[in-house]
């Protein structure tokens, strides 16, 4: 026997040898075991992809291990738990990031090197888990850092589609869109969870049923779809701390055809459980105008139902009584793709858990938050009446309930101002009757938040006025913000050590205002050399970049100007190569003599344009059409190039802070998180030029 439980555990400990070790020669003999028992390769021969694998899991070992100690940790704690709700995730590559958070990095570095290989080389073989669009994606991944590292008891929830952003392909100067099946060579991070599984009801009817003399609604289903979990460690930087991302993925469920099955058809009946896999196949592109298509509804509370599901699962395991649900549950929802969540939660607690409508919605209005990102009334979503009636009939009649309750009550505050009533309806009245998901969210959530202040003021002010109105304590602003993991530690190593090495402290890779601690040498000409080196290596790189991606050759003294974001007329790339075309006129209508006194610039425009979104197609079209002209006069020769790698309404916008802490000059305007830029980095570095 083993036994008691803490002996059984001494004695498995000591099976396991303790914990994995990081020396030199232990991360070689896991990296070779795991290419001849995972990857299945010889360990006398294997090439960079392969040594990648091994690489990849021997890392994913030391994940596992603090992942567990961290939900150990969690269950015996009891303490409350954030629940981020988002349909797309950025995580792009794993690998290095995973290795710097665990401070393991040189040693694995020498210990590959010991092995004959770099590396730098194999974290090039990883592909990117680009299942989101843009900003609110990216965000998603850096929150996941920021709040593992800041050892918060966090779960992310998501999606798992199997095709991520679409691959841009350039033919011709216009863009096409390919295919991104980012797991054709298998995921090694991610760890699927076939024992957690829920089944997602979609369609039928409800029907009143009579239950110990009290009416309820029970939802009969016309399709059920089995959601099963696939785990993604995140860990956080100088702590055990590692929470989980848990996306979704579709798969059939038995519960769905057997009446099929019995009446013999049986290739119809395989043929139908396949489509249940499709549901979490593909990452809708997104150009931020709403479009009501029933696949990405289905998407939408495919997940949302999954989690919920789950949440409920791991609150009822340990509490009896959803008194202290408030208090052990928080939700975040990113943006309003998340928010049937709401409904969902009413629908699991009155109909499953008969708690009654008013105790439900008092929960409900505890647990919910919810941040918006976006800035134009577009952008919102609605949920035409007809197609959400069809899917999910019981939610539908949820949302009215709710609705019908908030006018009720709204009546009582406002009176009887019809115009203000349908403009804070959750129902919209119209040729096609629709649920505002955004006012369903603000209605049911506690705390409502926009990106940057500027943007979070707009919201108050315009999109939501009569809401702040009625409810100013709901409404804050937390502006957005970039890991410097991520964004200076893994994507720029050589200014990581000239930061640290100045600072003489690392301990600004976990809190970012230390950063201000190089105020005190900015006009030491020692830093600012250093400084220079380390830009000048890297446009070294970039430079090669382009040349091996696009064939033009750029100069390493001009200076690069570079704009990259998803294409959208809003984010203003047109305004950016109007500006081009103009100073590609004033070179030409030069004196010779006078072009000696032109910087010289290399203009890179990057960015994917959302596949049925016309306009931006063109911008792409014309990038290409104006770099052609431009790169091929040799008139104008090296003073102007332009590369296309692929005021307004940006909400807050993130890619300007990820340039900034790599000590690039913005060129902006008022708008979005530049203003509060402005506001760290002090007016002194600012050249107001209006
Ligand atoms: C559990 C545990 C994990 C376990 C997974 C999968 O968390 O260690 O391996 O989920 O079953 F914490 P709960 O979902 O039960 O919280
Ligand atoms: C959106 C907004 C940006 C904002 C991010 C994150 O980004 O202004 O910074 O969300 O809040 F437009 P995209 O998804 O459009 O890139």
């Amino acid at each position: 026997s083993l036994g008691s439980d803490s002996a059984k555990a001494e004695r498995m400990f000591r099976l396991m040898d303790g914990f994995l070790k990081n020396d030199s020669i232990s991360l070689q003999q896991d990296i070779l075991r795991h290419v001849e028992y995972t990857v299945a390769r010889s360990r006398f021969n294997f090439d960079d992809f392969e040594a990648y694998q091994a690489l990849a899991h021997s890392v994913r070992d030391r994940l596992i291990e603090r992942s567990h100690d961290t939900q150990l940790y969690f269950k015996r704690k009891d303490p409350k738990r954030v629940y981020f709700l988002s349909f797309e995730y950025l995580m792009g590559r794993s690998l290095s990031n995973s290795v710097i958070n665990l401070g393991i990095r040189d040693q694995y570095a020498d210990a590959l090197s010991q092995l004959g290989f770099e590396f730098e080389v194999l974290a090039e073989q990883e592909g990117d888990a680009a299942l989101g669009n843009g900003g609110l994606a990216r965000l998603s991944a850096c929150q996941m850092d920021s709040m593992a590292t800041l050892d918060y008891p966090a779960w992310g929830y998501g999606l798992r589609y199997e095709y991520g952003l679409f691959r841009q392909v350039i033919l011709d100067g216009f863009q096409h869109e390919q295919p991104d099946f980012w797991l054709n060579f298998g995921n090694p991070w991610e760890t699927e969870r076939v024992h957690v599984t829920y089944p997602v009801k979609f369609y039928g009817v409800v029907e009143e049923e009579n239950l110990n003399g009290e009416k309820c609604n029970v939802w009969i289903p016309g399709e059920v779809v089995e959601a099963v979990a696939y785990d993604n460690p995140i860990p956080g930087y100088g702590t055990r701390n590692t929470i989980t991302l848990r996306l979704w993925a579709g798969k059939p469920s038995d519960q769905h055809d057997m009446e099929a099955y019995n009446t013999g058809d049986y290739i119809n009946a395989v043929v139908c459980r396949q489509k249940a896999e499709n549901i979490s196949s593909v990452l809708y592109p997104d150009d931020r105008s709403f479009q009501g298509k029933e696949l990405r509804l289905k998407q939408q509370y495919f997940f949302v139902s999954a989690s919920i599901q789950d949440i409920i699962r791991r609150f009822k395991e340990a509490h009896s009584n959803f008194d202290e649900f408030p208090e052990k549950v928080a939700l975040q929802l990113n943006d309003t793709h998340p928010s049937l969540a709401i409904a969902e939660v009413m629908r699991v607690l009155v109909d499953k858990e008969h708690l009654g409508w008013n105790k439900a919605w008092d929960i409900a209005c505890k647990i919910f938050s919810f941040t918006i990102h976006a800035v134009i009334a577009e952008g919102l979503e609605k949920i035409p009446v007809d197609l959400l009636g069809s899917l999910l009939p019981r939610h539908l009649q949820i949302i009215y309930e709710i609705n019908f309750k908030f006018v009720e009550e709204l009546k009582k505050r406002i009176g009887l101002d019809y115009n203000r009533l349908s403009r804070m309806s959750i129902i919209e009245e119209g040729a096609v009757k629709s649920i505002r998901m955004a006012n369903l969210a603000i209605v049911c959530s506690h705390t409502v938040n926009g990106v940057s202040k500027v943007h979070s003021e707009l919201l108050k002010a315009k999109l939501f006025k009569d809401f702040y109105e009625l409810w100013p304590q709901k409404f804050q602003c937390k502006t957005n913000g970039v890991t410097q993991r991520r964004w200076i530690v893994v994507s720029n190593p050589s200014l990581c050590a000239l930061i640290s090495k100045w600072l003489g402290t690392e301990a600004w890779i976990r809190d970012v205002d230390l950063l201000t601690g190089l105020r005190a040498y900015a006009a030491d000409p020692d830093l600012q050399q250093e400084w220079m080196m380390v830009k000048k290596v890297n446009k070294m790189r970039l430079a090669e970049y382009i040349e091996a991606m696009s064939g033009v050759k750029v100069s390493l003294d001009a200076m690069f100007d570079v704009q990259t974001k998803r294409i959208h007329e809003y984010k203003r790339q047109l305004l950016n190569i109007l500006g081009i075309i103009h100073r590609y006129d004033c070179i030409k209508n030069m004196e010779k003599s006078q072009r000696s006194k032109v910087v010289p610039r290399v203009c890179i425009i990057g960015g994917k344009a959302a596949p049925g979104y016309e306009i931006a197609k063109k911008i792409i079209k014309l990038c290409h059409a104006v770099a052609e002209k431009i790169n091929n006069d040799t008139d104008v020769g090296d003073l102007l190039k332009l590369h296309i790698s692929t005021a307004g309404h940006e909400a807050s916008g993130t890619g300007s802070m990820k340039f900034l802490m790599n000590g690039c000059l913005l060129l902006a305007t008022e708008d979005g998180s530049t203003v509060e830029i402005v506001e760290e980095i002090g007016a002194d570095n600012l050249i107001d030029d209006v």
